[in-house]
C-alpha cells in the first residue's frame, strides 16, 4: 500500500529558485504576452531540439488542433482515430467538419491504413492521425493514401514530444502536427502547444491565425483566435527543457522495469516497442487479458485500494460520447479492435519521480492478483 495516492502522472518540475530569474525578466521588461522575447526563444530552442524547422508555439494542444485545421481550410468529413483523448473529434466539430471513424491497428493502436480507404467518400477533404502514447503512425502507409486522394494530413502529436523514426523526428510527416504541452505531457509549460509547419510561409500564416488574423496594427487577414502562448509559459518552457534529457531517462528506466517485471504476468500484455527508434516513454499501457484473474475494472479499483490511481486512457473510446455515438462510423462493428483495446486497457503510473517504492507496490498487486 502507498502511502499517498499515486497518480497516471505528476508533472515534472523544475528547481523553484531557478525559474526566479525568468520572471525578473518579465517583471523588468513588463512584456507579458504577444511574441515577447521568451516565446520567441523557445520557438528558436524547441525547433533545434525537436529538430524540426518551424514552430508555432500555441497556448494548448486544443487551439492549436482547431488552428492547424482552419490553416488547411479543411471542411466536410474527416477520418480519425477512436482511440485519443477527445480533442481530437472535438477539435474537427467545432470546425464544423463531421469525423469519421476507422479503426485502429491491434499492435500499435494507432489508425489502421488499410481500413482507411473504404471509409472515404467525395466529402472526404483530410485524415486526423493520433501518434497514440507516442507510438508513431504508420506515416508512409498513411502519406500514400493522403497522395492517392490529395487529402491533407494533420497529425495530432500531443504524445509524440521527442519521439523519432529513422529519418529524424515523427513530427515532420503530414502537413502539420500538433503537439500539447499540457501538464501530464512529457514536456510541460503548465498549459501550452505548438504546431510543427513544413515552412516559413505557412508559420506565418498560423502566427497570424493565432493572433486573431492581425498582420499589423490595421490589418486583419482571417477571423483568427487568440491562440498565443504567454511569457510566462514560455520562459517555464525554456527552463523546462534544461531537465527533459534527464526527465527522459528516468521514463526509460521506469519502462525498462515495468516490462521486466510484467513480462511473465499470465493475461498481461504491452507493446514491444521494437519499431520505435527513439522513444519518449510517455504512457505505460497495459492490455488485461481474459486470462488474468481478474476483469479490468477489478484491477483499475484493486490499484485504487492500493492507493494507485491508474487511468483507462482511452476509455470510453470517442466514438461512445453523445455528439458521436449516433453517427454511422462510430459503430461498433466498425470499431471492434479500438472497442477491445478500450476494454482492455489500464495505463500505470509513468513519470521522472515515481518512486521505486510505488513503482514495487503496483507491480505486486499486477504480480500477486
Ligand atoms: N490530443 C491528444 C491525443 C491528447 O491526449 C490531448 C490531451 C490533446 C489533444 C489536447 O491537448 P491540450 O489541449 O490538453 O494541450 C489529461 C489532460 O488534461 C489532457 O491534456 C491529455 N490529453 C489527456 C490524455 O490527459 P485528464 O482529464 O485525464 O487529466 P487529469 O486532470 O485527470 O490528470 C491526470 C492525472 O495527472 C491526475 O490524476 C493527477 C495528475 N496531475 C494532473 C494535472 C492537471 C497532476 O499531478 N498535476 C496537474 O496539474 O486529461
Amino acid at each position: 500500500m502507498s502511502d499517498r495516492p499515486v497518480y497516471v502522472t505528476q508533472p515534472s518540475l523544475p528547481p523553484l529558485d531557478e525559474f526566479i530569474p525568468y520572471l525578473e525578466s518579465i517583471w523588468d521588461s513588463k512584456r507579458l504576452t504577444n511574441a515577447g522575447p521568451m516565446h520567441e526563444q523557445l520557438e528558436q530552442a524547441l525547433s533545434e531540439y525537436l529538430g524540426v524547422e518551424h514552430i508555432a508555439l500555441f497556448n494548448n494542444g486544443t487551439i492549436a488542433l482547431l488552428t492547424a485545421l482552419q490553416a488547411l481550410r479543411v471542411t466536410g468529413e474527416v477520418i480519425t482515430t477512436p482511440y485519443s483523448f477527445v480533442a481530437t473529434a472535438h477539435s474537427l466539430l467545432w470546425n464544423g467538419i463531421k469525423p469519421v471513424f476507422v479503426d485502429i491497428d491491434p499492435h500499435s493502436f494507432n489508425l489502421d491504413p488499410s481500413k482507411i480507404e473504404a471509409a472515404i467518400t467525395p466529402e472526404t477533404t483530410a485524415i486526423m492521425p493520433v501518434h497514440c502514447y507516442g507510438r508513431p503512425c504508420d506515416v508512409v502507409a498513411i502519406q500514400k493514401i493522403a497522395d492517392a486522394y490529395n487529402l491533407n494530413v494533420i497529425y495530432d502529436a500531443a504524445h509524440a514530444f521527442g519521439v523519432k523514426d529513422s529519418g529524424g523526428s515523427i513530427l515532420r510527416h503530414g502537413d502539420l502536427s500538433i503537439l500539447s504541452f499540457h501538464a501530464t505531457k512529457v514536456f510541460n509549460t503548465f498549459e501550452g502547444g505548438a504546431i510543427i509547419c513544413p515552412d516559413a510561409k505557412t508559420k506565418l500564416h498560423i502566427d497570424h491565425l493565432k493572433n486573431f488574423g492581425f498582420v499589423d496594427e490595421v490589418t486583419v487577414v482571417a477571423p483568427g483566435i487568440n491562440g498565443k502562448m504567454s511569457e510566462i509559459n514560455a520562459a517555464f518552457g525554456l527552463l523546462q527543457l534544461k531537465y527533459i534529457d534527464e526527465a527522459l531517462a528516468k521514463r526509460c528506466e521506469i519502462d525498462r522495469i515495468y516490462r521486466e517485471s510484467l513480462k511473465d504476468v499470465k493475461g498481461i500484455t504491452f507493446y514491444d516497442g521494437s519499431d520505435q527508434v527513439t522513444a519518449n516513454y510517455s504512457y505505460f499501457p497495459i492490455l488485461v487479458e481474459d486470462e488474468f484473474p481478474l476483469s479490468r475494472d477489478e484491477l483499475y479499483n484493486k490499484l485504487k485500494d492500493h492507493n494507485i490511481y491508474s487511468r483507462r486512457y482511452f476509455y470510453p473510446l470517442i466514438s461512445e460520447f453523445p455528439m458521436y455515438r449516433g453517427m454511422e462510423s462510430a459503430r461498433i462493428s466498425n470499431l471492434s479492435v479500438a472497442n477491445s483495446v478500450s476494454n482492455k486497457v489500464i495505463c500505470l503510473p509513468i513519470y521522472p519521480l515515481l518512486d521505486k517504492k510505488d513503482m514495487a507496490n503496483i507491480i505486486n498487486v499486477l504480480r500477486n492478483s
